[in-house]
């Protein structure tokens, strides 16, 4: 395919979207000029987003890094001299070498997230490499973390229903997911279920594009969904909705659960989350009473103080009703453990010489650069873009600024994590590698291979960890393994049975193939969780610390319906920011044609608050707390209960103005899984003339 001058090509899209689409990519005179999606895809079947559809301008853009780079200016300044790749590997190689020498390689430490889904980009060489090396530890917990651990907690396994199971649901309930911008396919299949008659709820704190195309939107304060969920449990115990056989087949704890939730009438319930009591039985009785009922889970609802509490009460909803045994009902928040990758021998954690090595969390970075005794004094960046993305960015950025750390960031752009960096080394697009993908949404696995020839002087992770290796010294023979060893041992010994069919000979010859699925059948017969059984009381949770039962837990941060400011607070909204329809992360935040249709950052505010601020719709507002300031322009809107106000999108720094929605989200952990809590953050706004 890298050879061949003009054609359509197969690929995978990288990107960290539960679609993992197949697409396609059109060549003329070698280059890319078009991407389309893959029709014979068996699930995205052609469809692609907007996002990807503009991918050649992100491929070719003339601000994409070509070569590597040496810091000259101030850190942040953005001023950098081209050097060579020996240059680069030399002076990184010395610089950790020395590091390890004088502090230990604990002071050192990688800072990735899944800008490439790739396995053997961000699962594979890199963490052979800072295993070999010794160095601290990184937990990655930015994502869906708190709700993956209060979903384990229940069901034992990140495995829900098959989408394309859910075509036949005759109820949608979309759970804090902006399935419209976020998951598009599932979207498609709500869509044709619609055609036949079935009914789409949505609820989130904010009537996003998936909300204003819903049968009904339910508006509610944000991190109350626990007790939503224990509501309707309320109501489906009371009238005898529950599905008393399979409750005591497949769970345990429905007896101390049923006494529980007497305490979570509708009354109470609806004064916590702003949802009318009458709202809260229809809501339920619908529930109980349609089949198949299914529901989808998404991340927003989890970024939260109380976010694994979040999905644990919902992940008990379909127990109640038996809906797990109804083709097409049940609920999906990641499909992620059906298609894992054989992880320790891609990532090679007996390489490590410190198996005890510290772990720091990856939602505090400012603080683990700013306060880590004994400190961390060289960070390699790649697949990320802290600056931006990470929790209280005003912290971070004082941690960059370090003069005594050394920075290395890796990426395809200079961006505003790389202008901090001492070496800025060149990643290709996974267009110009091979690698192996997996969705945490669909069942199949999918191989990437080269359509383009690395840009400038570009080299893929996998190329860059074995050079360092090298470099460092490091003889092990995981250091020579090719891309196609790593697929094989990715696919290989795994104790996963989904996967047991697929082999890289197959995926070179169909591009995807599903997974047995047969194992499903025996889904709730092999629940891992402790007792076998779906855990409504789990004797885990208790002695973590955590109400065994699910129960409502308020923010830390944030108010409820019960807790509102009283006058004079200094801060008394909700800020959510989550992603928008055009960017991915803070990925695409610089690409012409996507930020035209985004605008600008803006704050979606009550009118009743802005009336409040004297603010009108348009005004440019400052948004602020104790932690940084972000400056936006303000849109009057009644998308969202008063008292919460809404800015999507994760926008890059721009001069002159502040921009970053992350400069006022806190570092703190969330009840499981150390999650981050962007959502669980409180703000004043005002208004702020255009200058
Ligand atoms: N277009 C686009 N697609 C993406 C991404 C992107 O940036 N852009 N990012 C990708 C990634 S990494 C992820 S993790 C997923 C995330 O995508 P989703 O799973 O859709 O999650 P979010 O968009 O973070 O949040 C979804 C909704 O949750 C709402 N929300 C916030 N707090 C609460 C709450 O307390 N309760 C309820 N019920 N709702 C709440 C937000 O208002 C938002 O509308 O999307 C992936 N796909
Ligand atoms: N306020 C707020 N903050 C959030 C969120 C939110 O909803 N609100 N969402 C959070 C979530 S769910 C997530 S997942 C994180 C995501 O945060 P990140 O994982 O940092 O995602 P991106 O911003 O897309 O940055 C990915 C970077 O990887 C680079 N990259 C792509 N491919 C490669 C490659 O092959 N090699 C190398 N070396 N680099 C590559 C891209 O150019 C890009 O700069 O953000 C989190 N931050
Ligand atoms: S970002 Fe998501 S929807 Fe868009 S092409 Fe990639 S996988 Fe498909
Ligand atoms: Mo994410």
């Amino acid at each position: 395919m890298i050879h061949e001058q003009n054609g359509k090509f197969p690929a995978v899209c990288p990107l960290d979207c539960p679609d993992t689409c197949g697409l396609l990519l059109h060549k003329e005179e070698g280059k890319i000029v078009k991407v389309t999606g893959n029709p014979e895809h068996p699930i995205t079947k052609g469809a692609i987003c907007n996002k990807v559809r503009n991918m050649a301008e992100r491929l070719y853009h003339p601000e994409r890094i070509l070569y590597p780079m040496r810091r000259i200016g101030a850190k942040g300044e953005g001023k950098f001299e081209r050097i060579s790749w020996e240059e680069a590997i030399e002076e990184i190689a010395s610089r950790f070498t020395e590091l390890i020498r004088e502090h230990g390689p604990e002071s050192i430490m990688p800072y990735s997230f899944y800008g490439n889904m790739g396995a053997l980009s961000v699962d594979g060489m890199d963490r052979r490499f800072f295993h070999r090396l010794g160095s601290t530890r990184l937990e990655q917990g930015i994502c869906n973390a708190a709700g993956n651990v209060g979903w384990k907690y229940t069901m034992g396994f990140m495995g829900g229903t098959s989408p394309e199971d859910t075509a036949k649901a005759k109820l949608f309930i979309v759970w804090g997911q902006n399935t419209v911008s976020t998951n598009m396919h599932a979207w498609s299949i709500i869509e044709k279920a619609r055609k036949q008659g079935a009914k789409l709820v949505v609820i989130d704190v904010h009537r996003n594009r998936t909300g204003e195309r819903a049968d009904w939107f339910i508006p509610l304060h944000p991190g109350t969904d626990a007790a939503l969920a224990l509501g309707m449990m309320h109501v489906l115990f009371e009238r005898g909705l529950v599905n008393q056989e399979f409750l005591t087949q497949y769970t345990i704890g429905h007896e101390e659960l049923r006494e529980h939730v007497k305490q979570y009438t509708p009354d109470k319930v609806s004064a916590i989350t702003g949802v009318p009591a009458e709202h809260i039985v229809q809501l339920a009785c619908m529930y109980g009473e349609t089949s198949p009922a299914f529901i989808q889970i998404g991340n927003g609802l989890q970024h939260h103080d109380n976010g694994g509490m979040n999905v644990r009460a919902i992940v008990c909803l379909p127990a109640l009703t038996g809906q797990w045994l109804v083709e097409g009902g049940g609920a999906i928040k990641s499909n992620g453990d059906y298609s894992k990758f054989n992880g320790a021998a891609l990532a090679r954690p007996d390489l490590r010489p410190n198996p005890n090595a510290r772990v720091v969390s990856m939602n505090q970075l400012g603080e683990v650069l700013l306060a880590l005794d004994p400190p961390i004094k060289g960070m390699f960046v790649y697949c990320s873009n802290p600056a931006v993305v990470a929790p209280d960015t005003e912290k971070v950025e004082q941690g960059l600024q370090r003069e005594d750390l050394f920075t290395v960031v890796h990426d395809l752009f200079l961006t505003d994590t790389a202008k901090y960096a001492d070496i800025v080394l060149p990643s290709t697009s996974t267009f110009e590698n091979t690698d192996l993908y997996r969705s945490y949404w669909h069942h199949y696995i999918q191989l990437q291979e080269p359509v383009i020839p690395p840009q400038g002087e570009s080299k893929s992770n996998m190329e860059v960890f074995k050079l360092l290796a090298q470099a460092m010294g490091f003889e092990e023979k995981a250091f020579q393994d090719t891309e196609e060893d790593m697929v094989r041992q990715a696919l290989g010994h795994s104790a996963n049975p989904y996967i047991e069919r697929i082999t890289l000979e197959g995926l070179k010859e169909h591009r995807f193939l599903k997974l047995n699925m047969e194992h499903q059948q025996r889904y709730l017969d092999t629940l891992p969780t402790p007792s076998g059984k779906i855990e409504l009381y789990s004797q885990q949770m208790a002695e973590a610390g955590l109400p065994p039962l699910p129960t409502y837990v308020p923010l830390i941060e944030g108010y409820d319906g019960e807790r509102r400011p009283g006058k004079g607070a200094p801060y008394p909204l909700m800020f959510i920011s989550p992603p928008n329809h055009s960017f991915l992360n803070s990925t695409f935040a610089n690409v012409d044609k996507l930020m035209k249709l985004e605008k600008e950052p803006m704050l979606q505010i009550h009118p009743e608050d802005a009336r409040a601020r004297a603010i009108s719709d348009g005004d440019e507002v400052l948004v602020w707390n104790d932690r940084g300031e972000f400056q936006v322009t303000a849109q009057v809107t009644e998308k969202m209960l008063p008292g919460t106000v809404v800015s999507q999108g994760l926008w890059w720094e721009q001069e002159g103005k502040r921009q970053r929605a992350n400069a006022l989200t806190p570092e703190r952990l969330s009840d499981m899984g150390n999650g981050a809590t962007f959502f669980s953050t409180v703000v004043e706004v005002k208004r702020q003339w255009r200058s």
